[in-house]
C-alpha cells in the first residue's frame, strides 16, 4: 500500500523524481508531446527566447520554462534579440515599447500573454507588472502547452483576485505534522531543519504554478521549541528557507507563541500594554528583518485550546494584535491573528454558550480597533472545517477591519486522505454565500477579496495537506485539493469543472475516459462522503482527538458535551433566537430569516440550526430518519462505485497511482460500511423507529 514510507535517507527527493516520477511530478508532469503534428507546431512557436530583466524571480521563469520545453519537446531555445525571439519575457520596467501592454489593468501580480503577428516571426510576450507576474505567466502557458491546447494566437489578461493567497503549514519541529496525513513534514525532521532544501523547493514549484504567494511555515500550536523560530539559533535557518521561496514569489511568514517574552524572553509578563513587553517585539521584529528583508509577518492563535492569549491580563485580541502589528509596521510586516477563538472546557449543557457563536462574540465588538496591518484570519465555519456547517458570520461583519479566509486543505474531518473527498466545490459554496453585508450580492468572496470595504490587506489561506510521502498528499488524487485551493484563491469565480479537468488535464493527461471518470469521481465525492457521516449540518461524529471514523458520541474534552443534542425524541442544535442560542442573529437580516425558521432553512443545514423530531419532514419529503437510513445506504454504494469507475482505468494509468488510489479507494468503501452501520444502529435504537424499505441495520 502507498505512501508513508522512510524518507529518513538524505537522498529520498531525488530518489522520489526518478522511482516515483510521476506520482511525485503531481500536475507538473511536463510529459512529452508524442502527438508529432502539435510537437512540431510548438517547436516552430518556442525556437527562441529573451529574458528582458534580471532578477531571481526571472531567473525561476526561465528555469522552468526552459526545463519544461525540454522536458516536453525535446528541445533548448536559442537566444535571440527580442525583436526576434519567439518568446520574451519581461516586466513593465524592462519591456520598452517592444508591444502595447496597458499596464493600468494588472494589478502587482498581474500578467500578459500576447501573441504578436506582425514580425516575421511569430512572438509571444509573457509580460507581468512586477517579475512574479511574469512567473505566473510561465506557469500558465505550461498549462496551456501541458493540456495540448492550440497556442497560434494567444491575448490572455489575468489578475488574481485575492492579494493574500497563502497556506499554512501545521508542521511541528519534530517532523510530526499537525492534522498531516501524507507523512512528516519536509521542513523539520528532529526538532531541526530538514536538509532536503530540494523537496522544499519542488513543494515552492507546486504553489507558484498556482498562485500562492504566502506561506507560513510551523504549526499555529506554537510549542516550545518552535518558540525559537524567531531567536538568532533558528532564524539563519528560516532564512534559507525563505530564500527558496523567495525564488517563486512566495513570501515567508511564522507562527509565533504569543507569550514568547516569557518562554524566551526573560520577562515575566505577556501582557500587550506593558512597556517593556513592547519594546521586546519591536527588538524581536528588528532582528527577525535583519535576517529575512521580506519576511512576511507573523501568525497568531491566541486564547485557544489552551494556547496563551491577552485574556490572562484582561486584555482583548485588538490589544494584542496591534502590539505585534506596531512591531512589524516600520518593516511592512503584517499580523494574520486568527478568530478561531473559543472556550474549549465550556459545558455544553450551558446553552447560552454556543461553541458556533465564539469568533463573532469576540471580535465584532472590535471592529475598527485593530491597526491597519492586522488582518482576522476567519475559518470558513464556525465550528471547525466540518464535511457541512454554516459559513461563519463573521464575514461581512466588520466593515472596518481587514479579514481573510481560511479553509483546511488537509482532510481532518473529511476523510483524512484515505477518503476521497474534494473539497474545491465546498469552498465554492463558501466563497459564493452572500453575506447580505451591503445588501444582495455581498458574497464571502468579495469580502475576502477586499472589494467589499475596500481593505488594505485580505485574502484566502488554508492548512496545507502535503508531507514527504512520494506524491506529496498520500492520497494521489487528493492533490487535486491542493491544486483547486491555490486556483480558486486565484479567481474565486473559476467553475469547479474547469478546475478539475485543469487538474486531470496536466495529471494523468488528455485521455477522454480518465477525464470523464475522474471528473465525476471528483466531483461527486464531498457529497458521497457526506451521506455516510454525518447527516444535515450536524457535524462531528467522528473519534475523538484524532478525528477519523464513525463514534457519534465522540467528545473531545472532559466536560460534558455531544455535538448534536440527540434524544430518543429528536436530534439537532437550536441555534435559534426564539429558543436556542441565538446564534442566527449574528447573520445579516436575510439569512437569520432565512437560518431561524425551519420553514425556510435548507435541509442541508438543518439540524445545525434546528433541534427536530426524528419523523420532522424535510423539504425533500423524507422523515429525518428515515434520511439519515437513506444517505447511509446510498452512501455506502457510491463509495463502491468510486472503486468501480477507478477500475475502468486500469491501463489508461501509470501502476503506482493507479494502485495507490486503487487502495485507498477500496479503503474507503469498506470504511463507508463501518460508518453507515454505527450511524444507522445509533439512531435505530435511540428513536425506535424502522427504515421503510427494511434493510438490515446492525
Ligand atoms: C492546530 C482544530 C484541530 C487542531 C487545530 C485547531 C486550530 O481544533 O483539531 O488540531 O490546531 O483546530 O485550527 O487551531
Amino acid at each position: 500500500m502507498n505512501s508513508t514510507i522512510e524518507t529518513n535517507s538524505k537522498n529520498s527527493t531525488d530518489m522520489f523524481k526518478v522511482e516515483h516520477k510521476d506520482s511525485y511530478a503531481a500536475w507538473l508532469q511536463y510529459k512529452n508531446i508524442d502527438n508529432s503534428a502539435l510537437s512540431n507546431e510548438y517547436k516552430h512557436l518556442w525556437g527562441s527566447l529573451n529574458v528582458l530583466g534580471n532578477s531571481l524571480i526571472l531567473e525561476t521563469a526561465k528555469k522552468e520554462l526552459l526545463s519544461a520545453i525540454s522536458s516536453m519537446l525535446g528541445i533548448e531555445p536559442a537566444f535571440a534579440e527580442p525583436t526576434q525571439a519567439n518568446l520574451v519575457l519581461a516586466t513593465k520596467d524592462s519591456l520598452g515599447d517592444l508591444v502595447d501592454v496597458d499596464f493600468d489593468q494588472l494589478n502587482d501580480d498581474g500578467y500578459v500573454i500576447k501573441t504578436v503577428t506582425s514580425r516575421e516571426e511569430k512572438q509571444i510576450f509573457l509580460v507581468g507588472k512586477r517579475d512574479s507576474g511574469v512567473l505566473y505567466a510561465v506557469f500558465h502557458l505550461l498549462r496551456l502547452m501541458q493540456s495540448r491546447n492550440n497556442l497560434q494566437q494567444l491575448d490572455i489578461l489575468e489578475n488574481p483576485k485575492n492579494q493574500l493567497r497563502m497556506l499554512n503549514q501545521w508542521d511541528n519541529m519534530d517532523g510530526s505534522i499537525e492534522r498531516g496525513y501524507a507523512g512528516n513534514s519536509i521542513f523539520y525532521k528532529d526538532n531541526q531543519f530538514s536538509d532536503e532544501l530540494n523537496r522544499i523547493e519542488d513543494y515552492a514549484r507546486l504553489l507558484s504554478s498556482v498562485g500562492i504567494n504566502g506561506i507560513a511555515i510551523n504549526n499555529v500550536n506554537v510549542h516550545k521549541v518552535e518558540t525559537n523560530l524567531i531567536t538568532s539559533i533558528l532564524l539563519p535557518k528560516v532564512a534559507e528557507v525563505a530564500a527558496i521561496f523567495r525564488a517563486y514569489g512566495i513570501t515567508t511568514f511564522l507562527s509565533v507563541n504569543y507569550a514568547s517574552t516569557i518562554t524566551i524572553g526573560n520577562l515575566s509578563t505577556a501582557d500587550p500594554l506593558d512597556p517593556e513587553v513592547r519594546q521586546w517585539w519591536k527588538e524581536k521584529a528588528e532582528e527577525i528583518y535583519s535576517y529575512i528583508p521580506d519576511f512576511g509577518g507573523f501568525l497568531v492563535k491566541a486564547d485557544s485550546e489552551h494556547r496563551p492569549g491577552p485574556f490572562t491580563y484582561g486584555r482583548n485580541h485588538a490589544d494584542g494584535a496591534n502590539m505585534l502589528a506596531e512591531a512589524l509596521q516600520p518593516f511592512n510586516g503584517i499580523v494574520l491573528w486568527r478568530c478561531f477563538v473559543y472556550n474549549c472546557l465550556q459545558d455544553w449543557r450551558d446553552r447560552s454558550t454556543d461553541r458556533a457563536r465564539a469568533a463573532y462574540d469576540h471580535f465584532k465588538p472590535l471592529d475598527g480597533q485593530f491597526h491597519s496591518n492586522v488582518i482576522l484570519q476567519i475559518k470558513n465555519g464556525p465550528m471547525d472545517f466540518q464535511v457541512r456547517e454554516g459559513v461563519s458570520p463573521l464575514f461581512g461583519a466588520m466593515e472596518k477591519t481587514n479579514q481573510m479566509l481560511e479553509f483546511q486543505v488537509t482532510q481532518e474531518y473529511t476523510g483524512q486522505q484515505r477518503h476521497l473527498c474534494y473539497l474545491v466545490p465546498q469552498w465554492k459554496e463558501v466563497l459564493d454565500f452572500d453575506t447580505y453585508a451591503k445588501g444582495e450580492g455581498s458574497e464571502v468572496k468579495r469580502v475576502v477579496d477586499g472589494s467589499l470595504f475596500q481593505y488594505k490587506y485580505s485574502g484566502i489561506t488554508a492548512v496545507s495537506n502535503i508531507g514527504n510521502d512520494y506524491n506529496w498528499t498520500g492520497h494521489t488524487l487528493a492533490q487535486a485539493n491542493l491544486y483547486g485551493f491555490g486556483r480558486l484563491t486565484w479567481n474565486p469565480d473559476l467553475a469547479a469543472e474547469d478546475i478539475t479537468d485543469e487538474w486531470i488535464g496536466q495529471t494523468f493527461g488528455s485521455d477522454e475516459l480518465v477525464k470523464e471518470t475522474v471528473s465525476k469521481m471528483l466531483l461527486k465525492s464531498w457529497s458521497i462522503y457526506e451521506k455516510y457521516t454525518s447527516p444535515l449540518g450536524v457535524g462531528w461524529m467522528v473519534n475523538p482527538h484524532h478525528h477519523y471514523g464513525p463514534n457519534v458520541d465522540g467528545y473531545e474534552y472532559d466536560v460534558w458535551g455531544t455535538y448534536h443534542f440527540a434524544d430518543w425524541k429528536g436530534i439537532g442544535v437550536d441555534r435559534t433566537v426564539k429558543t436556542g442560542t441565538g446564534y442566527t442573529s449574528q447573520y445579516f437580516k436575510e439569512n437569520t430569516d432565512r437560518f431561524e425558521s425551519i420553514e425556510t432553512c435548507p435541509d442541508e443545514l438543518l439540524l445545525f440550526f434546528h433541534h427536530v423530531p426524528y419523523t420532522h419532514k424535510l423539504k425533500s419529503g423524507v422523515t429525518v430518519i428515515q434520511h439519515i437510513y437513506n444517505t447511509h445506504f446510498e452512501g455506502v454504494e457510491e463509495a463502491e462505485g468510486l472503486v468501480e469507475s477507478w477500475l475502468q482505468l486500469k491501463d489508461k494509468i501509470d501502476q503506482e497511482r493507479f494502485e495507490d488510489s486503487l487502495n485507498r479507494l477500496q479503503e474507503q468503501a469498506k470504511h463507508s460500511k463501518e460508518w453507515r452501520d454505527i450511524i444507522n444502529t445509533y439512531f435505530y435504537r435511540k428513536s425506535g423507529i424502522k427504515d421503510e424499505l427494511n434493510r438490515k441495520i446492525y
